[in-house]
């Protein structure tokens, strides 16, 4: 299988979050993507090509000018407006019931973008989960460059290929960054690919988190099914929507569909709800499905609380790739850094139909030992 990969992704080098108002290490850091990285050239199996560059149209073809705008133009802002910080996050975020009883036209009026560059990150983000850095802008820019080089290559004949994407993309919506995201790669592949050939597009989205940003892309749209298992909003990010209930609205009706589980999710019942997922991906006539490939479902993540294990990962590529359709997958999260590498051999080994021979003590430590 093709990988594309690009070291841009480097210069995104976040070294804190916050949670619930705490500094805390950053989960969505560099090492991800070089273990990753390494395992699959350790493999011997994977090709590595380069991205190339697509321009901005793709991009604003899902997402708002303006979001494209601020995330060019933000670090440079901090800087001129002499902010000493190391990052940038929102300072507030415009809650809706700001603008309680007032007019559609006041509140147009008023909850227009602010100067302040933390204001402007509240209007443009989800969440203080995405800090922006120098390298954040070029970084996602390579990423969409990443996942329209992955379509590329299954249009030119390819059965799958994998965009190492990073930073991950599905929490972004349209007019909105957050989640460790910043542009949707997938919403921007699948649209990319119902422009190409003109048929129908399923996203099948099994990072542990919903794809709140995916889900709203396409939520009045019959060409792009968006179909999701992860964990149940009720306890988990993003909390405010990955419910069962929503399934689209106009022409989307009835294409989106939401399997949240519990905590405690085993190979059992994951492999059970991809069985009823694949039944809703199969059944759109159209020959491409874009994967948005998450390893948060591990047992071990630190943020997810599912408890699956390498070899599932192997059965869900193997049962993906069993579909017959052409695959675009592109990587969104997966914090457990030392069983990174493992899981994504073995979910690309099983989407081709190869067999995954783990390596001993699930390769932690055998291959990309990067520093931190
Ligand atoms: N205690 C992706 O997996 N909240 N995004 C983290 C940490 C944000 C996850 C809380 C989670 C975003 C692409
Ligand atoms: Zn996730």
């Amino acid at each position: 299988m093709q990988v594309v990969y690009s070291p841009a992704h480097l210069a995104h080098d976040i070294t804190v979050e916050t949670f619930m108002g705490m500094p805390i290490p950053a989960n969505e850091v560099a090492e991800r993507a070089e273990r990753i990285r390494t395992a699959l050239e350790a493999d011997g199996g994977f090709q590595f090509v380069e991205p190339t560059q697509h321009g901005e149209g793709p991009i604003t073809a899902v997402h708002d000018p303006g979001l494209v705008r601020f995330l060019e133009v933000a670090w440079s802002e901090v800087r001129r407006q002499g902010l000493p910080r190391p990052f940038l996050t929102a300072d507030t975020y415009p809650n809706r019931r700001m603008f309680e009883g007032m007019s559609a036209d006041a509140v147009a009026a008023l909850a227009r973008e602010p100067e302040h560059a933390a204001g402007r990150a509240g209007f443009w983000s989800l969440d203080s989960a995405a800090p922006l850095v120098a390298g954040t802008y070029p970084a996602a820019r390579a990423a969409v460059d990443v996942a329209l080089t992955a379509v590329d290559l299954v249009l030119a004949g390819a059965t799958a290929a994998y965009g190492l994407c990073r930073p991950p993309g599905h929490h972004a919506a349209r007019s909105m960054y957050g989640g460790y995201c910043f542009l949707n790669n997938a919403a921007i592949a699948a649209e990319a690919i119902v422009r190409a050939t003109g048929e129908r597009v399923a996203i099948l989205d099994v990072d542990y988190h919903h794809g709140n940003g995916s889900q709203q892309i396409f939520w009045r749209r019959g060409d792009v099914r968006y179909v999701s298992i992860h964990a149940d909003p009720d306890r988990a990010y993003p909390y405010f929507l990955g419910r069962a209930d929503e399934t689209g609205e106009g022409d989307g009706a009835g294409e989106n569909l939401n399997i949240p589980l519990r905590a405690g999710a085993t190979n059992e019942e994951y492999l059970d709800a991809l069985n009823r997922a694949l039944e809703a991906i199969v059944a759109v006539p159209g020959s491409m499905v874009v994967v948005s490939l998450g390893f948060d479902t591990y047992g071990l993540d630190p943020i997810g609380d599912f408890a699956l294990t390498t070899d599932v990962y192997h059965e869900v590529g193997r049962r993906v790739g069993a579909t017959g359709r052409r695959l675009v997958i592109l990587q969104e999260g997966g914090y457990h850094r030392p069983s990174l590498g493992e899981n994504a051999r073995a979910w690309l080994r099983g989407a081709e139909g190869r067999p995954f021979d783990p390596l001993p003590s699930g390769g932690f430590g055998e291959h990309g030992a990067v520093a931190g």
